[in-house]
């Protein structure tokens, strides 16, 4: 497939192009920034916020799926976050309506979800039937952002899955992590599943490994093809508890639903 990449220079966008490339796709990147040291590929250095520079990209060579990336990647301001995750979003789904490009895989995030309490028992898992409860602006972003991608898969018949990754890291460094751990090798499997499960409508599956301490259901992703080999628990050992653990514990999207985070709409 050839698959534009946006937010291509980022952290998940460095491990994922290297990963779906290795898969046998090709990748189209597309950054604020130019292509980092050894991308070979084509490259489009442009905001995905202005609807006239994403038009430029798809005009550029034909498509077959586009991998969202792209967005501020922690809490901002009311305006920036709609701007960062919505605006960029709509603005991909109508250059993908125009050009007849008929798959999107978003990286939304845990933090749509945030205020879901934690689980008490340990076997119940929040799936993909949670209903929107983001924990900051950034969240309200995300939850908003798939619900574009519902909307365009409702009236245009795009496949889109929305990934609601966990802490993308190289390896877990907290209490936390331990549970919400996706790994740079699960993350390209994640994607590759994503891009390539066949009809999915639209769908939402948890991005996070095959974590022993998960509180995300992994069904979701798995009916979607998505086989996690990584288990945060290898690191356990590592990981020294600290004095935040206990208030991170009372929601799923940890640090972002405490009280530092509110911000005036
Ligand atoms: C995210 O969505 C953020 O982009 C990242 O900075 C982490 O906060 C991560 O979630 C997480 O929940 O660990």
């Amino acid at each position: 497939m050839r698959v534009l990449v946006t937010g291509a220079a980022g952290s998940i966008g460095r491990v994922v192009t290297v990963g779906l490339e290795g898969l046998g796709h090709e990748v189209v990147g597309l950054d604020l920034v130019p292509e980092p040291e050894g991308f070979t590929g084509a490259w489009h250095t442009a905001d995905c916020t202005d609807p006239d520079a994403v038009e430029a990209a798809f005009a550029a060579q034909p498509l077959d799926a586009v991998v969202h990336l792209a967005g501020h990647p922690s809490e901002a301001d009311l305006p920036t976050s709609l701007a960062s995750h919505v605006f960029t979003t709509g603005a991909l789904l109508d250059a993908m309506v125009r050009h007849g490009v008929d798959r999107i895989v978003y990286a939304s995030s845990n933090h749509a979800v945030g205020r879901t309490p934690r689980p008490a028992n340990p076997q119940a898992l929040v799936s993909d039937d949670a209903l929107p409860r983001p924990d900051t602006f950034y969240g309200v972003g995300k939850i908003a952002a798939e619900a574009l991608l519902q909307l365009h898969a409702d009236r245009y018949g795009i496949d889109a899955v929305a990934c609601r990754i966990g802490s993308f890291l190289e390896q877990p460094t907290s209490t936390r992590a331990l549970s919400t751990w996706l790994s740079h090798g699960d993350a390209v499997r994640m994607f590759e599943a994503a891009l390539t499960a066949p009809s999915p409508g639209y769908a939402v599956l948890y991005g996070i490994s095959a974590n022993t301490r998960a509180w995300w259901d992994l069904e979701p992703g798995r009916r979607l093809g998505y086989e996690p080999q990584d288990d945060a628990e290898a690191f356990a050992g590592e990981v020294e508890p600290r004095p935040e653990d206990e208030a991170e514990a009372a929601y799923v999207g940890g640090p972002f639903a405490l009280e530092e985070f509110y911000r005036p709409g």
